[in-house]
């Protein structure tokens, strides 16, 4: 994020597209209707009338896999108005001929063909956002999840530059991320281009410093394989063991049937997890972790802000430390690696990554949190990037990006006649190993969630509220339960990816993003049908449950 969550609440203007707070991050949200409160304008883009778009001053309703075409068109508009800041274009920005050739053809009459945004509600959306004092775009999954999304996050980060929206407080770009440490996984360098900081394996000084640290002759100077990359590459034996920590690729990885050939075509997977997941069912090796609760670390958050976080408990069983096991794993191949605590590890790492040097154990308790960069002792972190609108490109300006739209691969047809998207709900987190295995949770919400379906679909089908239904792709079939609501348009329906029975990705598609890997979760086509014998579909899915369960070693209630 180029600023700070906190700063979310002085913005005047905040650009919410392709991302849901209110189940998403609760706090975040919070911060947005703080910010309501103190009189920003909400403008919201999404398929889906979100809890962000029921409060929001203008909803643009999208049709599902059109962004690139969408921004292009506010960029358009913008144009044609005259509302870019032709000053700041000027001093700190470059590559804008191209910019403006390129999104010429992307009036908001012709892009309405293919968002199916209103031209009127494009040009209110971009008066506010153009003119506003801080306009601030939090984006999410409805932009990265496609097999366009580099594209479109270069492209809203082009709308700052036109307007001169960033480099200042509470304005600017924000992709509101994951987990807790998502952002921290990529600082630490769980990336196959980087080393921790960032610092590219490509460059030879990078590797000299790094293998000088750790005592190695040399590094592999080439990038390794994305999660993604794991299916084709054990299909084509170029992969013959996989390592997960922290991770349940059969329930979060597309194609799930696709990903367990992968992981038995393998000669070994070692799974390190603090739960039984579906992926550890195909492992060779469990290697039991501590939990957060049981550790301390830091944790960095979505805007770059580091936190430590301390163990409350002791705990219980035949578990280590995730770092404990990494040493105890590398001694036994012959390495040297006796840290004695995590703030050792620490130390070591920002010592080699100069925007992290600043940020030591002390300082960052002294402070309570650190955002990054932060290049030395004195330096109390960075809230916001590019002050002075000095950018981190070879000029240190701004560079303009703009691509013709590109559809989504899978587009419905007379088999598959609608599309499935795949989101997320409050109750339950991600592979749903830690919310579901408690127990308060569980009786909120529990197998097999939901298919969010719009009524007119759904009277057509003669689908019924809360009952159960089929769902299938060219790749697999689930049941899970009818949610017939106008939230959702009609023609596309919306599951959520937590469930184990009603498990989307058996339905998704593996078609992923050529720069980051990231598979197209927003996008595929999809038969949707009633079920006449709900009793023997309740029952079938409650065996189905009740044998996953027993497999996983849990107990069956
Ligand atoms: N309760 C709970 N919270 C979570 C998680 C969880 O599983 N449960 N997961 C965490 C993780 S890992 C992440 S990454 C974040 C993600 O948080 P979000 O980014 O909010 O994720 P989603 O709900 O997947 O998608 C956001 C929105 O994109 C919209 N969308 C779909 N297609 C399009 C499109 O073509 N264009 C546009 N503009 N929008 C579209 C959807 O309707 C949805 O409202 O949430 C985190 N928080
Ligand atoms: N269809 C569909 N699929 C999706 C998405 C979607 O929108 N739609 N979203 C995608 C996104 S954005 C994400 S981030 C992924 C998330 O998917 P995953 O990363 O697979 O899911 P998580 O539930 O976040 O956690 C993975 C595992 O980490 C374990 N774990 C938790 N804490 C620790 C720890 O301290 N140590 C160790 N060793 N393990 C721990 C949990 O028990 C769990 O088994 O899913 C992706 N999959
Ligand atoms: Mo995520």
């Amino acid at each position: 994020m180029t600023n700070s969550i906190p700063e979310i609440e002085d913005a005047t203007c905040l650009f919410i597209f392709g991302y849901n707070g209110a189940d998403s991050h609760p706090l975040v949200a919070r911060r947005i209707l703080k910010a309501k409160e103190k009189g920003a304008k909400i403008i919201v883009v999404d398929p889906r009338k979100t809890e962000a778009a029921r409060i929001a001053d203008l909803w643009l309703p999208i049709k599902n896999g059109s962004n690139m075409a969408a921004v292009n068109s506010f960029a358009n508009l913008i144009l044609t108005k005259g509302w870019e800041n032709k000053e700041y274009i000027e001093k700190y920005t470059e590559g804008f001929e191209d910019y403006r050739k390129m999104v010429a053809k992307y009036t908001p009459e012709y892009a309405q063909q293919i968002t199916g945004i209103e031209p009127k509600l494009v040009e209110q959306a971009m008066e506010i956002y153009a003119k506003s004092d801080r306009s601030f775009i939090l984006y999410g999954m409805g932009v990265t999840q496609y097999n366009q999304a580099v594209d479109v996050v270069k492209g809203l980060g082009s709308l700052c530059l036109l307007t001169g929206q960033i480099a200042k407080p509470s304005s600017g770009i924000g992709p509101v991320r994951g987990q807790n440490n998502v952002q921290g996984a990529c600082d630490m360098g769980a990336l196959p281009n980087v080393f921790p900081g960032y610092q590219a394996v490509t460059d030879p000084a990078n590797r000299k410093k790094f293998a000088e640290a750790w005592g190695v002759e040399s590094l592999p100077e080439k990038p390794g394989y994305t999660l993604t990359d794991v299916p084709h590459c054990a299909e084509e034996g170029k992969l013959k063991a996989f390592y997960i920590i922290g991770e349940d690729p059969v329930q979060s990885d597309p194609d799930a049937a696709g990903v367990r050939k992968a992981l038995d075509e393998l000669e070994l997977v070692i799974v390190q997890d603090i739960f039984m997941n579906k992926t550890a069912l195909h492992a060779d090796v469990i290697l039991p972790a501590t939990s957060w609760g049981e550790h301390g670390g830091v944790f960095s958050g979505a805007d770059r802000r580091f936190q430590r976080f301390r163990k409350a408990v002791e705990a219980k069983g035949d578990v280590k430390d995730d770092w404990v096991i990494i040493c105890e794993l590398a001694e036994r191949f012959g390495y040297e690696m006796n840290y004695k605590n995590t703030e050792e590890i620490w130390s070591e790492m920002i010592s080699l990554c100069p925007s992290f040097a600043g940020a030591t154990y002390e300082r960052i308790e002294q402070l309570g949190s650190i955002q990054w960069p932060c290049r030395t002792v004195e330096d109390t972190g960075t809230p916001y990037l590019f002050k002075g609108n000095v950018f981190q490109t070879p000029s240190k300006k701004g560079n303009f990006f703009a691509a013709e739209w590109r559809p989504p691969v899978e587009r419905p047809d007379a088999e598959y006649p609608l599309v499935l998207s795949t989101v997320r709900e409050v109750g339950h987190y991600s592979a749903r190993t830690m919310t579901g295995n408690c127990w308060g949770l569980a009786k909120l919400a529990d197998e097999p969630g939901y298919l969010q379906i719009n009524p007119a679909d759904a009277d057509k089908l003669g689908i019924i509220d809360e009952e159960l239904v089929r769902v299938t792709t060219r790749r697999g079939s689930v049941i899970t339960r009818a949610l017939v609501t106008d939230r959702v348009g009609a023609g596309v329906v919306y599951m959520t990816y937590q469930w184990w029975i009603g498990a989307c990705n058996e339905l998704t598609i593996h078609v992923v993003d050529p720069i980051s890997k990231t598979p197209e979760y927003k996008y595929c086509a999809v038969k949707v049908e009633a079920i006449t014998d709900q009793k023997q579909a309740e029952e079938e899915l409650i065996a189905a449950y009740n044998d996953l369960k027993r497999k996983m070693g849990a107990v069956v209630s």
